[in-house]
């Protein structure tokens, strides 16, 4: 019997319904739910009478299916894409080459700028009607043009005056995942590795593609699969033949695979006797590795490297240095024009100076010694991905030498992915800070995108926060992250506000008090992580290990510069590390201009005060407070902002669904306790060196010293048994 015709029309009606409530997340970005505006709607059905869409290579073939599956959620439409053009074409997607005159001759110019990965969204005239134009010089220009297209839709848009013609500014726009071969993933707290080795290469997760095309949405080009603290079996047989098959789902995406190396592979899955790399038989053996991993993935990215840091195996294990070690890879990719990412993240044991130094140090006069297709990736800060540090003084500081820079997009120091804690903003403070090595306005960003020092090679890297949870984060707003990592990889000028407004519309909704409302939440949201952590430039003070929650009492780790007590440097006298000239004079490795200005603690912006000074708990802050009461009251205003991130949240009910509004719910709440504990846990530690009351306005801790001393989390997430 044939279904009646009402009966279908109800199940798709609420098949439809079912697509707009139930969200688990696992969408992102990248929802395409109907459009509820109906002006909008008629628009882009109107834009979507006649489109012609041309090319059938890999990227056109996903651009072509993505485009399908983003109108027919947005549109609720199927929509024809017509193999030639015709005048009654509406939108036209396609590469340049393929244009008409009509439609090419106001591109001419813009074409010129947008490179082989950029894109044009405009709309051009063709006897009296507006067309819609998405073009590009390449494929993956089609494929970035495409999503941008959707993205723009899916924030409802108006496509009549649109005139977008853009290029990346930065070339490697790369995730690092800190996943084991074992699954599990190092400072991970969204469930495990998605990477599912054991089944790999015959089984093909719908993850994986969906991740990839996740990626192209914001135009992240590449992905480093495992982690930095790396296992030399990826680089057998049996796992290159796995990662291929990855490489080959990333591909039509433009996105490269590269692995880490771990420095003793020729020892240990080698058989060699040394990995010295000044050692013929350890040169040869990289040499011919590259040429076996090539074979199976022609366009294979290259190799991360963390050598010589924290224990990992690196060239000074022979007596050599970086420039050797790093120098000897690159050799042995370059002829497949692959290319070196080594890790300055270096401090040793057995350097007694200022571990915020060690890596200037060593690094700096090194300039120019480096093969041209390594390129050195610097953390954001000289320590350690901390809630608030100065910028890494090597940005700017060797002009000679490539030089990425490396954010951690999951929480290690940040709440885990229980903490609202928005990133971008803090990304967006280290590319705006200038670094003055070219005078005023050489900042970060563009020793990053590589315009201060023409530098050939650019890169921008951020640690995945990405897991098997069914929304990939684990927190919901932690997917806004990912999201504007790749933004600001993309565009390192990019405002970290827009950046919310984007991801919010596409993620939850386009009402107008909804978006505002949260982006205001999560902007506010990283000082707040600040405030109740480590306000006023302290930092490190997290747990043991695990990094969860606070630990400044810890003192008893086998390396002095793994304790909290190191960094605060909390005694009678007063609190904070004294890098000033006649302390650590760390201050010496930023321009003069800054070396000056962080010397003195009145010249020393607040919020890096006791990053640079050792200071009197008397000492009077700008508000005529003393740095005692600063400090405590801080901590109250962090456990204060996210009390009104909870009760904000509270208001936002009829714009999301039920399930995020409830999780979203929970973890804010789990946030207010946690920013509680670290203000009591914190304030009684200090205040057994400042001997003086809590200010006014500042609540009484709910616990003893003793109590939270004590507290013990043996499963805490994302942690290696050798760092317990
Ligand atoms: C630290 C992490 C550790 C990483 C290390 C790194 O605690 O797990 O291996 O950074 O970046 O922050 O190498």
């Amino acid at each position: 019997m044939k279904p009646h015709p009402t009966f279908l029309f109800i199940l798709v009606f609420f098949a439809g319904l079912l697509h707009i409530t139930a969200s688990d997340g696992y969408d992102l970005w990248l929802r395409y739910v109907p459009i509820e505006n109906q002006t909008v709607l008629t628009d882009y059905q109107d834009i979507f009478r006649s489109v012609y869409f041309e090319g059938d290579s890999d990227k056109h073939l996903v651009s072509k299916d993505e485009l399908k599956r983003g109108t027919q959620g947005m549109l609720g439409q199927e929509i024809e894409l017509l193999p030639s053009y015709s005048d009654k074409n509406t939108l036209v997607i396609a590469p340049a080459t393929n244009l008409n005159e009509v439609l090419s001759a106001g591109l001419k110019k813009d074409l010129k700028t947008i490179g082989k990965e950029g894109f044009i969204i405009k709309t051009v005239q063709n006897k009296g009607k507006n067309i819609l134009v998405v073009t590009a010089n390449t494929s993956t220009g089609i494929l970035y043009g495409t999503f941008r297209f959707l993205m723009l839709m899916q924030q409802n848009q108006d496509f009549s005056a649109i005139n977008q013609v853009e290029k990346p500014k930065v070339d490697l726009r790369i995730l690092n995942h800190w996943d084991n071969l074992d699954r599990t993933v190092e400072r991970g707290y969204a469930g495990f590795s998605i990477w599912n080795w054991q089944k790999l290469p015959g089984f093909i997760d719908q993850r994986y593609i969906d991740y990839a095309r996740v990626n192209a949405s914001i135009g992240i080009n590449g992905t480093v699969l495992t982690n930095v603290n790396a296992n030399a079996l990826v680089l057998t047989p049996q796992y290159i033949e796995k990662v291929a098959a990855l490489a080959d789902v990333f591909r039509p995406y433009g996105i490269k695979v590269y692995l880490t190396a771990r420095f003793s592979a020729p020892i240990e899955i080698g058989g060699l006797e040394t990995a010295d790399p000044l050692d013929p038989k350890a040169k040869q053996w990289w040499k011919d590795k590259a040429d076996e991993i090539y074979k199976k993935i022609p366009d294979f990215g290259g190799f991360l490297v963390k050598a010589n840091s924290e224990g990992q195996p690196g060239p000074q294990n022979y007596g050599r240095n970086h420039v050797d070690g790093a120098n000897m890879l690159a050799e042995a990719v370059a002829p497949h024009n692959g290319i070196v990412m080594w890790r300055a993240f270096v401090y040793s044991e057995d350097d007694a100076t200022d571990r915020a130094k060690q890596a200037f140090s060593e690094f700096v006069p090194m300039d120019g010694k480096f093969l041209d297709n390594v390129i050195i990736q610097v953390k954001n800060g000289p320590i350690d991905f901390q809630p608030r540090e100065p910028f890494h003084p090597m940005f700017g500081a060797m002009p000679k030498t490539p030089l990425m820079i490396e954010f951690q997009n999951t929480q290690e120091y940040l709440g885990f992915s229980t903490h609202l804690a928005y990133l971008p903003k803090l990304y967006e403070e280290v590319l705006q800070a200038d670094t003055y090595q070219k005078g005023k306005g050489s900042t970060v960003a563009k020793v990053i995108d590589g315009s201060l020092h023409d530098k050939k090679l650019t890169g921008m890297a951020g640690v995945a926060n990405i897991g098997t949870d069914i929304n990939w984060t684990g927190h919901p707003f932690a997917q806004a992250n990912w999201y504007g990592f790749g933004r600001l990889a993309w565009d390192p000028e990019l405002d970290s506000r827009v950046i919310a407004k984007e991801w919010l519309r596409a993620t939850f909704s386009n009402n107008e008090e909804f978006v505002d409302t949260m982006a205001k939440v999560m902007i506010d949201s990283r000082e707040a992580v600040v405030n109740y952590m480590t306000p006023l430039g302290l930092h490190h003070m997290m747990a043991t290990g695990h990094h969860y929650g606070p630990g400044p009492w810890v003192d008893n780790l086998s390396r002095p510069d793994w304790n909290p007590v190191y960094y605060h440097k909390a005694d009678s006298l007063g609190i904070g590390f004294d890098r000033t000239k006649s302390g650590s004079d760390a201050v010496d490795q930023y321009a003069p201009e800054l070396a000056k200005k962080f010397n003195d603690p009145r010249t020393t912006p607040e919020e890096l005060l006791l990053w640079f000074h050792h200071l009197p708990w008397e000492y009077t802050l700008e508000s005529g407070k003393s740095l005692w009461d600063g400090i405590a009251l801080k901590y109250q205003k962090g456990v204060d902002e996210v009390k009104t991130m909870a009760n904000t949240w509270k208001k936002m009910q009829p714009y999301v669904n039920k399930e995020q509004f409830e999780e979203v719910r929970m973890l804010l709440e789990i946030q207010l306790k946690e920013a509680k504990w670290w203000r009591d846990a914190c304030l009684l530690y200090f205040q057994q060196f400042s001997q003086k009351p809590l200010p006014e306005g500042v609540e009484k801790p709910a616990e003893s010293l003793e109590y939270y001393e004590a507290l013990r989390f043996p499963f805490a997430p994302g942690i290696r048994p050798q760092w317990d």
